[in-house]
């Protein structure tokens, strides 16, 4: 018997008794066992070189330098730097393989892809400052393609998209020479600058993290989400369902997991088709069924409504409801453990990028020209596997939710198509309806009573009329709870409700994969511009990643925060083992930047803290409403307990 953190999730609970103590166990048994070591989790450990590793501390007895001398400080300031420079290079080596993809698409070369969304291919054409009378859209797609694909290996200058940001933010982060100039060359000098022995100035170095974080920000994550709308069409709000019960079970059920939805947009054209849907009732099952996890999930959601089996942490349970004929990962979020669950039923776990191979799976790398090819295998492969199917158990929880907010459907949204604007988003803000917005990112994690978390903050947030806006895992626990339905605004305060109500849309807004992150800057942008101010650090906005898991949650984080958007982190705080730099990350960055990050255990805490920081920006705006401040008292959190 191993100790572990019950989620919140009923489906889940439900397979976790029937696996429990059998099998190879999970990531919830595997998170009971193993003890997160403090030294690591608070950033004071080095091992950067053979004359370490060090473990440094301010503690009684530790030493406060490793053996070259390097401080806490530094080594926990470094420690997380590299967590931003990996982040930064996920998200922007999938935006490479998205570039690539438009490239092949547009010279002939990619069968299974096409244009989508001509009109978002102009206007970034106009954006960039290319030849928007080319009127073929393939040929203007090759033209936007290397321009952006440029955007990696640029050395100097400055990032295109980084010109979205407002000009006051702009020229800040020119003064503190910030500005990201190519995405690969931030990643790169960060690393660099955290070689030991080189830069050995805490702030100096985070100044750099900052850089190499709004490469991702402005850079990465936005090129990877425009350019997936221009091939896969951009999203429009539409209903969907979420949880295991969205497995099937009379169809054959793929299960989509990772981040890149290239090959995905594929494999569903084809689970969609009438003819392979014959070709599985030829097999026995009564047709085809294609459900996502994590934030592939997300990506099929938003265009496609393609139902979410589930978030990050319920990859291995999917495969234990013995439903799974295919499971198909590519990178990121896609856990080791998943092959020694494949390996206890019939489902065949299928590797797709070249970057990432696991023992015992089935390697298929994808490439824009064989897509077509390979994802027909993969369909063919979950059919023929459909006849080895054991014992199967689907928990039947499932629930509706509404997704495919963007920045710009939330501009349709709130217009129509001839008003279009933020500007009702704006007078709701000012007039004190809409007390804020937050935005809600990141994972969900074992550590704590998984999904606890993000549902109390966000019910308390909406209580308290504050707009949710959602992505990555942090948006599909968010749906589980029965938070994305325009229902969900009977628990709204009473500004917000109205607005909800009026508008027809949901208190929390599914914006997307973590990538789609960067919708949040555009959407924070033109909420600056609407409401005549000068910069994001005005905004009555606050991020928080309650249950970050992942180094990209950290990358994610340093953006909002260096682009004037406080952030908060529950969990554990990954620079805890040095209290100089954490006070840095918090009071001093707020100081350079506008913004800085913030770390509440509770979700109390957390609603707490981020209702504090927007009553304080409402109040410099001089837009504060003296309503009442819903409380809640132990009552009512043991209301929210699900
Ligand atoms: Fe220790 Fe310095 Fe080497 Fe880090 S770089 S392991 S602190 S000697
Ligand atoms: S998938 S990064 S667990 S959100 Fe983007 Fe979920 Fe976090 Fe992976």
């Amino acid at each position: 018997m191993t100790k572990r953190k019950d989620p919140i999730c009923r489906a889940s609970l439900e397979i976790l008794e029937r696996i429990e103590g059998k099998g190879p166990g999970n990531v919830f048994s595997r998170a009971g066992q193993i003890k997160p070591c403090p030294i690591g989790s608070g950033g004071n450990c080095c091992r950067l070189c053979a004359m370490g590793p060090c473990r440094v501390g301010e503690g009684k007895g530790q030493s406060p330098v490793g053996v070259c001398g390097a401080t806490t400080e530094t080594i926990v300031a470094r420690n997380f730097a590299r967590m931003v420079a990996s982040g930064t290079a996920a998200h922007s080596d999938h935006a490479r393989e998205v570039v690539q993809t438009l490239l092949a698409t547009a010279r002939g070369q990619a069968p299974g892809f096409t244009i989508r969304d001509a009109q978002r291919l102009k206007s970034l054409a106009l954006e960039l400052g290319l030849e928007p009378s080319e009127k073929d859209p393939l040929k203007l797609a090759e033209l936007v393609g290397e321009c952006l694909l440029a955007e990696f290996g640029r050395q100097d200058g400055e990032l295109w998209f980084a010109g979205r940001a407002p000009e006051r933010r702009q020229a800040l982060w020119r003064e503190l020479n910030i500005t990201p100039r190519g995405i690969d060359r931030e990643v790169v000098e960060l690393l660099h600058r955290t070689h030991m022995g080189v830069d050995q100035d805490a702030a100096h170095l985070t100044r750099q993290s900052m850089r190499t974080a709004l490469a991702d920000g402005w850079g990465g994550s936005m090129i990877a989400s425009q350019l997936q709308d221009v091939l896969f069409g951009s999203p429009t709000p539409l209903r969907s369902r979420v949880n295991l019960g969205v497995l099937s079970e009379d169809r054959v059920n793929i299960v989509i997991h990772g981040h890149e939805p290239l090959l995905p947009e594929v494999i569903v054209a084809l689970a969609y088709d009438p003819a392979w849907n014959e070709k599985a009732k030829a097999a026995g099952a009564a047709g085809i069924n294609v459900v996502g996890i994590c934030c592939t999930a997300n990506e099929l959601l938003m265009r496609r409504g393609v139902p979410v089996a589930g978030s990050f942490l319920q990859q291995e349970l999917a495969i234990s409801t013995g439903a799974v004929e295919v499971m198909v990962v590519d990178v990121q979020c896609v856990m080791q453990g998943l092959a020694g669950v494949a390996a206890c039923h019939h489902t065949n776990l299928v590797t797709t990028s070249e970057k990432a191979n696991i023992p015992g799976a089935l390697h298929c790398p994808f490439t824009p020209e064989n897509a077509a090819a390979q994802a027909a295998e993969i369909v063919e492969l979950a059919i023929e596997n459909f006849k080895r199917r054991g014992e199967v158990y689907i928990p039947p929880y499932e629930l509706n939710l509404v997704t495919g907010f963007t920045h710009d459907s939330v501009r349709y949204i709130l217009g129509g198509t001839y008003r279009g604007g933020y500007r009702p988003l704006v007078d709701n803000v000012v007039n004190g309806r809409i007390k804020g917005i937050c935005a809600m990112v990141g994972c969900t994690n074992p550590r704590i009573r998984a999904g606890e978390m993000h549902a109390q903050v966000v019910r308390e947030l909406i209580a308290n009329d504050v707009l949710v806006l959602s992505t990555g895992c942090a948006a599909i626990n968010c749906a589980k709870e029965g938070l994305l339905v325009p229902e969900a605004a009977e628990m709204a305060g009473p500004g917000l409700r109205e607005v909800c109500e009026a508008v027809g849309i949901p208190p929390v807004l599914h914006f997307g994969s973590c990538v789609d992150n960067s919708r949040l800057l555009e959407a924070a942008c033109t909420l600056v511009q609407a409401g005549g101010l000068g910069d994001l650090s005005e905004l009555p906005v606050v991020g928080c990643a309650p249950e970050w898991v992942s180094e990209k949650a950290i990358a994610i984080g340093q953006y909002f925060v260096a682009s004037g958007i406080p952030v908060g982190l529950g969990v554990a705080f990954p620079t805890s083992g040095s209290t100089s730099f954490t006070e840095y990350l918090g009071r001093a960055m707020e100081d350079e930047v506008g913004a800085g990050w913030f770390y509440e255990s509770t979700a109390a805490g957390m609603a707490d803290r981020i209702i504090g920081i927007i009553d304080q920006r409402r109040r410099r705006l001089g837009i504060e409403k003296g309503r009442e401040r819903v409380l809640f008292d132990m009552e009512m959190r043991r209301k929210l307990d699900v």
